[in-house]
């Protein structure tokens, strides 16, 4: 379902070509307990919200080619132009405009904690100077240094952490020149080239850590049929030797089912990565998953793609994924330019003015007490608290909260001075609240509970 609804007929192609082995075994790449996860990804975990960043050669045609719109970092696979013509956009691509301090600040003010971006795409472009290929931002532009170590610097300086996307799949190393007629994806392996392929990766994500000290490393292009469990396996087992507390996404091996793993527990990496969803339900306390969206339709940039997420699609996506115990990593695709497009910057400002207000029922809380939805909204906990996220505001001025723990104390974040008035009913806490809604989009309450959170048998 995570991905394969997305992109169903491509999928048929690729796991025609695959070795499918939904029996294989996966052992362990750490003897870590779940406590020693946990404690490794807290950081992670407590963040709840971060920036994705598509930056990479396809933001020179922003998605346009032959009067064609509407692509963006799919252009090589979409357009098919050959290789030669693709890598002529690295003379174009000079961010002059670039200014890793203010996009750090957007990501910051929007209540971000981490960014992730790209570092190689599909497309096979290194956005930071490397030695490992020439084919990279240093040596082709005219622009002639590298992006992500400068990105990594400011996100440290305002205290974000700062994270890598890499793709296994390259539409164009010598390697995975294949015989694909219409599409580059999945790629062919030419089998005598794959060691080293690996080893090129291999440098490069050592670089990685190195220059920019990566806390994060994002995989994605898994799902070529070269691209083995133990290859997976190996390479976690690679980074984790260079950087023990490095976090990695589960696309660092492809799991071949539904859910991306997640269901099982993430037996490769350490999180799931439902894109462009959010799971109907939590997976429980030692599943750790992030949901990556776009802000508009595309990843990377797209100027004719102006179909934006409103402020309350983005807030509830968020409240959303948190009541569930996740992550929501939001993208934005940068121009050739440098410059975060206007109008995500506006969502995420909206976005940043919520968070300051209510930031506190996101950071660090647990997913919701209640299994079933409420019907006026979501709800978040952390120790002795419970948040209530208020979608549709009673007309009645009365909320029911099916829960049987006495509240000491209840208050809107907005209006932190103001207590409201609890009662109670044969379905649990009756909140009394005030006629108009302190936030359209969710309004937050805090309530105060002694032991832990017990909902009604009929909320379980
Ligand atoms: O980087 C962004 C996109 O460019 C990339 N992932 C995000 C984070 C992306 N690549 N592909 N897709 C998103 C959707 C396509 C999925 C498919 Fe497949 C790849 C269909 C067939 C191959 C994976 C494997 C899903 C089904 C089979």
């Amino acid at each position: 379902m995570i991905r394969a609804i997305l992109c169903s007929a491509v999928a048929v192609l690729c796991l025609g070509l695959t070795s499918f082995d939904a029996d294989a075994k996966y052992t362990p790449t750490t003897q870590e307990s779940p406590a020693q996860k946990a404690a490794r990804l807290r950081w992670w975990s407590d963040a709840r919200f971060g920036l994705f960043i598509h930056w990479g050669l396809y933001s020179v045609p922003a998605g346009e080619w032959n009067g064609r719109t509407g692509m963006a970092e799919w252009f090589m696979d979409e357009t098919m132009m050959p290789l030669a013509q693709y890598e002529r956009f690295a003379a174009q691509f000079n961010p002059t405009q670039y200014d890793p301090d203010a996009w750090v600040r957007i990501a910051k003010d929007a209540g971000m904690k981490y960014i992730v971006i790209t570092s190689k795409h599909h497309e096979g472009f290194a956005m930071w100077d490397t030695q490992a290929t020439d084919y990279n931002i240093a040596k082709r532009t005219p622009y002639g240094k590298g992006v992500l170590k400068p990105l990594a610097e400011a996100a440290r300086r305002a205290g974000l952490h700062f994270g890598t996307y890499y793709s296994i799949m390259d539409w164009h190393h010598p390697s995975q020149h294949g015989a694909q007629q219409n599409h580059r994806n999945p790629t062919l392996m030419h089998p005598e080239l794959k060691a080293q392929y690996v080893a090129e990766m291999k440098a490069e994500l050592k670089e990685l850590i190195e220059q920019t000290d990566t806390e994060i490393l994002w995989f994605d292009g898994e799902w070529v049929n070269w691209w083995t469990v133990a290859d997976g396996q190996d390479m976690v087992r690679y980074l984790r030797a260079l950087k023990p507390d490095i976090v990695i996404n589960n696309r660092v091996a492809y799991l071949r089912n539904d859910m991306e793993g997640m269901d099982r527990g993430t037996p490769v990496g350490d999180f799931g990565t439902p894109e462009q969803q959010i799971p109907p339900a939590g997976f429980g306390p030692d599943v750790y998953w992030e949901s990556c969206m776009t802000l508009n339709d595309h990843w990377g940039y797209s100027r004719a793609d102006q179909n934006w997420k409103s402020p309350q699609d983005v807030v509830r996506n968020l409240i959303d994924i948190a009541s569930k115990g996740g992550n929501y990593l939001l993208n934005v695709g940068p121009t050739a330019q440098g410059r975060i497009p206007e109008a995500a910057v506006e969502r995420l400002d909206a976005t940043g003015r919520w968070m300051r207000v209510n930031g506190e029922s996101i950071y660090a809380t647990q997913a919701s007490p209640f299994a079933h939805a409420l019907p006026w909204g979501r709800a978040t906990q952390k120790s002795g608290r419970l948040y209530l996220h208020v979608f549709d505001w009673p007309a009645d001025g009365k909320l029911h909260v099916p829960l049987r723990n006495t509240v000491a104390h209840a208050h809107l974040l907005a209006a932190p001075d103001t207590p409201l008035k609890t009662g109670r009913d044969a379905n649990g806490v009756v909140l009394e609240l005030p006629a108009q809604a302190p936030d359209a989009v969710a309004s937050v309450i805090a309530l105060d509970v002694s032991g832990p959170v017990v909902p009604l048998p009929e909320a379980q």
